[in-house]
């Protein structure tokens, strides 16, 4: 398995063929297709910075009490979650566009993450 190469590149259809049906029951899990985590604290999200191809969903998942909750939106205006208020509580964008988008959580500005969207190969 290469992984260096990036999110995508899950080794699920390698699993299912090499063991079977019981395996490829395993390859259709939701968790299977979990994509990248970012978590949420008062100083941070980590990790600050993703690269990902187009289409890759994105969580988001709050680690920390925090009233009113944290809501995390982006420069440009097209990003806003719902608060995220108790630890786990999360929620999820899809990245479809192309392009870098510079997050922030509204009540604290400076706590910043960039996620770069690259085309697929
Ligand atoms: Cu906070």
């Amino acid at each position: 398995m290469d992984v260096s190469s990036g999110f995508r590149r899950f080794p699920v259809w390698a699993v299912a063929l090499g063991a079977g049906l019981g395996l490829m029951l395993i390859a259709v899990d939701p968790a299977a297709a979990h994509g990248p985590t970012i978590e949420i604290r008062h100083d941070e999200m980590k990790p600050p910075l993703l690269n990902l191809f187009v289409g890759t969903t994105v969580h988001f998942v709050n680690t920390v009490a925090m009233p009113g909750g944290h809501v995390i939106v982006d420069e440009s205006g097209t990003i806003e979650s719902p608060p995220l208020e108790k630890p786990g509580d999360d929620w999820h964008h899809t990245f479809d566009e192309v392009g870098t988008w510079e997050l922030f959580i509204k009540q604290h500005p400076k706590v910043k993450a960039r996620i770069v969207v690259v085309p697929k190969r």
